[in-house]
């Protein structure tokens, strides 16, 4: 016997919109999950979404030969930057597979190791930043880390200096690129007819495609003209052929994916580094600790490449921001065939669910009772390895998972543990509780900090 999937009010014509806030969406699916509890679905703008929140639920859909990877309404506008880029093509898109197969091997972690200097050079840009303002300095985290992630990203895929460091507002790339997203966001629930409206915004999101467009096949034309012999993304792109087929990748394809590492692998790391940042602040003891470790891994010396598998404790303090805060919170599946989902709701082939990684991670069914709390201890020591099938899923499932994973995590320990060996960090304003942001990923709202040299004595 099928029941029906619970469903907030309605309001006529619009549905279920004013159950989420228009600019932090996400703050309306976390209140839906405590007042429906495992699913619920929404009428949003004549699309009907369901979203499941608890872990069984979440684990069911992660199996790729029941239920695959839909683009969702944001990514579709995404589309009109990057086509099918890896992260926005429509699962049957020749261009994903032969890139999927190029890309693969330069994305692990063996491939990765071999980016760490140019990985510090920009890190390093960071603490000089931070250590030169000095502790009077007000920081937006988010801000000097969304500066580094991009920049390495850019000079990581394709050997190119966006310099966000040398401006004081952020550089053009940059600011093409985050009110691009922004506006995809945006107009993803947007009715048409008020899109119609918005002359002005639709001419702007042109203005920014064009922009950044035209800088990724400048880059690219530029690389036929002067090759180097640099094993960087761009290089696999254009030298590799796939193994399967023999070909190549055709030039919008690579610049589809030129523009998809940056946009996938800048937003997304920033937040991490900004929630992980405010947990460390908020527990004390974790963030004693975690310095503890770097120094004694690290002798006080510059990190290596070789200290990164030591730090344990880092690690565990990675995962556990990364269960409480993905900071991409959830991700779309359709069923390939009509399904009946935990036993008991019907949903038709090709419906859009959404997967609340948000919610789901927090489930105490298997966090337990304290499920809410940052707690860096329930990572280690095996734990971690022992949890149920999909518990912890930041990186999406499948064939259609981050491939920037190993990418995003020698990156983000780089730069955590050289800001803990570098600095004591401080919340401006000591009772700052958290709020959250969204644009495409979500971070933390108006987070402002100060960061101390560790070895000066006040
Ligand atoms: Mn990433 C896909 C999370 C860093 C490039 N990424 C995904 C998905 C999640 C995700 C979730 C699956 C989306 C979906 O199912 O629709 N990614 C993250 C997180 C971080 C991250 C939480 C950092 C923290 N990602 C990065 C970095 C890069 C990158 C860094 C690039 C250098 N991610 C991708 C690409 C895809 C993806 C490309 C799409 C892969 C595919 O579908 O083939």
């Amino acid at each position: 016997m099928s029941v029906p999937i619970p469903q907030p009010p309605r309001i006529p014509f619009i549905g279920n919109v004013a159950s989420l806030d228009r600019e932090v969406p996400i703050n309306g699916f976390i209140l839906l999950a405590k007042q429906y509890g495992e699913i619920y679905k929404l009428d949003l703008l004549g699309r009907t979404v369901i979203s499941v929140n608890s872990y069984a639920l979440a684990n069911e859909v992660s199996n790729e030969s029941k239920f695959k990877k839909v683009v969702g309404a944001a990514l579709v506008q995404v589309r009109h930057l990057v086509g099918d880029g890896l992260f926005t093509a429509y699962n049957d898109e020749p261009n994903w597979a032969i890139a999927h197969r190029l890309l693969m091997p330069a994305f692990n972690t063996m491939s990765v190791r071999d980016m760490f200097e140019d990985m510090r050079d920009l890190c390093d840009q960071l603490l000089l930043k931070w250590e030169r303002f000095g502790p009077e300095n007000i920081i937006d985290p988010a801000d000097d880390y969304t500066r580094v992630a991009l920049d390495t990203i850019a000079l990581c895929s394709m050997s190119y200096r966006l310099n966000s460091f040398y401006t004081n507002d952020q550089p053009k790339f940059a600011e093409a690129m985050t009110d691009f997203l922004k506006e995809c966001f945006l107009r993803a629930s947007r009715p048409s007819i008020v899109q119609a409206m918005m002359p002005g915004a639709t001419a702007k999101f042109e203005e920014d495609k064009k922009f950044m467009t035209s800088v990724a096949e400048r880059i690219l034309n530029e690389r036929r003209e002067n090759p180097i012999d640099k094993k960087d993304l761009l290089n696999t792109m254009l030298l590799s052929k796939d193994p399967k087929t023999g070909q190549g990748l055709p030039d919008e394809a690579i610049i589809n994916n030129l523009l998809t590492f940056l946009i996938a692998g800048h937003e997304t790391s920033s937040g991490m580094m900004s929630f992980m940042t405010y947990y460390l602040i908020k527990n004390p003891e974790t963030w004693r600790k975690l310095q503890n470790e770097v120094d004694e891994v690290t002798g006080g010396e510059p990190l290596q490449v070789q200290d990164l598998s030591k730090l344990n404790y880092l690690q565990a303090v990675m995962r556990e921001t990364l269960r409480l805060a993905p900071t991409a919170p959830s991700r779309a599946v359709s069923p390939v065939e009509d399904v009946v989902l935990g036993g008991k709701y019907a949903v038709k082939a090709g419906a859009p669910i959404m997967m609340q990684a948000w919610t789901a991670q927090r489930d105490i069914a298997v966090w337990g009772d304290d499920a809410n709390e940052f707690r860096p201890e329930r990572m280690l020591d095996g734990k971690f390895e022992a949890l149920p099938p999909n518990a912890w899923q930041p990186f999406g499932f499948g064939t259609r998972a981050c491939i920037g994973r190993p990418f995003a995590w020698q990156e983000v320990q780089l730069i955590i543990a050289s800001v803990a060996q570098k600095f004591d960090l401080f919340f401006d304003d000591p009772s700052y509780t958290l709020e959250l942001q969204m644009g495409l990923t979500v971070k933390p709202k108006n987070l402002r900090i100060r960061a101390k040299r560790r070895d000066v004595s006040p």
